[in-house]
């Protein structure tokens, strides 16, 4: 069992759940310094000493050892993503913050060092405060302009240094989680169709012109779509089930369609029309739309099922849950296991669009403890992570095998850092532990998990050690 030559092997994360330094070198607040606690809130409007983001993992002052951990593992890849608030402290300033685009440039040339390759993630739920308190985040037209800004100014600061770009972290999530996924202020409950669906337009313009200007301005350079995907199997047989399936699939799928098709889909137009929503498109809208992506990118983490009956119980998931599967086990999170699903989702998307596809996430939060071994080693024995990741990577194998063109592979917090729904650190995904506990306890040291002396194996045997 082999992956083809020059598969992307690495690992991923994201500037707020990692880089922490929230205040230094002219950086302005972004949505994650006033979001203590993840996704059950509450917004802080200013940062408080429980946000576990301001210090993170510390990644900004240590990323030359991080780097140098991951070049030892072998990555070929590192996704990361540029802390928007730090480039345009504000969002709506006309000039960038040197020090800021400073930092980039220096971990850019220490991937560079090791021969990896950058995978640039331009928003991944760090918008800047300001942007969502002076104008409602991406339900304002206005943040098509100012996120322009934001592309051109890296686009022409690293075009020599980033080849591979994600223009917004699983774009489908602001339909779950409007504010740290869109900015917008307003409470989701009061939060009307209406807005949020105009968000969603604002958000596809933007994508599609930053995949126009990356083209016009760097030719060699790709460009990603990135989407939440979560497989969806009906409940029953129940053709109504089925039906409820479709319609589920449908509001994700509407992402990647006008990604990768360049125009919205009939069955969404239907949905606007039944929902009473009337998308306003300024008339160079649907051209910048036919702006499409290079290859489809996405997370994987957990399937769910889907049925008619509403008063089935829905359970916990990444931002979006759904029914629960009897079939599968969960993580400590709720979240359920299925490598199969992973097979799935690739022949899926790969069926529909015939893109290249990047896995740009995936991978298994649990508690880690870190114990002293017989020779007074420090040691995680990890071997929970290494079975989910072996079972995975063993179906994306499948799924080339069924001619699935597939680019890479970044398992999600390849270092433990702080965790995007709950804000916790104990939930830990990381090859590498982090010396860092919720209660800001800890020395910030980094040690080797047993699954990174097997990633660095699967790196280094292009897949033949996975166990199938
Ligand atoms: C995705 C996000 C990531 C990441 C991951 C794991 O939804 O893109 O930022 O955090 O999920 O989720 P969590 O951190 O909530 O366990």
């Amino acid at each position: 069992m082999r992956f083809p030559e020059g598969f992307l092997w690495g690992g991923a994360v994201a500037a707020n759940q990692c880089e922490g330094a929230f205040n230094e070198d002219g950086k302005g607040l972004s949505i994650q310094d006033v979001l203590p606690g993840g996704l059950k809130g509450p917004v802080t409007r200013v940062p408080t000493a429980d946000n576990r983001k301001l210090v993170a993992i510390d990644f900004y002052h240590r990323y030359k050892e991080d780097i140098r951990l991951f070049a030892e593992m072998g990555f070929k890849v590192f996704r990361l993503s540029i802390a928007w608030s730090r480039i345009f402290p504000m969002g709506d300033e006309e000039t960038p913050n040197e020090k800021g685009l400073q930092f980039y440039d220096d971990v850019f040339d220490e991937c560079k060092k090791y021969g990896i390759e950058p995978l640039v993630t331009i928003s991944h739920y760090e918008a800047p405060l300001h942007l969502a308190l002076q104008y409602n985040g991406w339900a304002n037209r206005k943040l098509i302009g100012f996120y322009e800004r934001y592309v051109r100014t890296i686009f022409a600061r690293y075009k020599d240094k980033v080849k591979l770009w994600l223009t917004f972290n699983e774009i489908n999530s602001v339909l779950h989680s409007p504010f740290m996924s869109g900015g917008i202020y307003t409470d989701k409950e009061k939060l009307s169709k209406q807005d949020l669906y105009q968000a969603v337009h604002h958000e596809l313009v933007a994508s599609a012109l930053a995949t126009k200007i990356a083209h016009e301005m760097m030719p060699q350079a790709k460009v990603g779509c990135m989407i939440l995907s979560m497989p969806i199997y009906p409940l029953t047989p129940a053709p109504e089930d089925v039906t409820a399936v479709m319609e589920a699939d449908h509001q994700n799928d509407f992402f990647g369609d006008v990604h990768v098709r360049g125009r919205y889909p009939g069955y969404m137009k239907r949905y606007f029309k039944e929902q009473g929503i009337t998308i306003h498109m300024e008339a160079e809208d649907e051209k910048i739309l036919e702006n499409t992506v290079d290859f489809v990118s996405f997370s994987y983490y957990m399937s769910v099922c889907e049925t008619a009956d509403s008063s089935v119980e829905r359970g916990p998931g990444n931002i979006l849950g759904g029914v629960p599967n009897p079939y599968l086990k969960a993580s400590d999170w709720g979240w359920q296991i299925d490598p199969k699903g992973l097979r799935y989702v690739l022949n899926r998307f790969y069926d529909r669009y015939q893109k290249p596809l990047f896995i740009v996430e995936n991978g298994l939060g649990a508690v880690d403890r870190l114990v002293t071994g017989a020779g007074g080693e420090p040691l995680v024995e990890d071997d929970y992570r290494i079975q989910y990741m072996n079972d995975h990577l063993v179906q994306v194998r499948e799924a080339i095998e069924d001619g699935v063109e597939v680019m890479g592979y970044t398992s999600w917090g390849c270092i433990d850092l702080v965790s995007a729904s709950t804000a916790e650190l104990r939930k830990r995904y990381g090859f590498i532990y982090v010396d860092r506990n919720d209660d800001g306890s800890g020395t910030l040291n980094r040690y080797k998990k047993k699954s990174f002396w097997w990633y660095q194996k699967v790196i280094k045997t292009n897949g033949e050690c996975l166990v199938p």
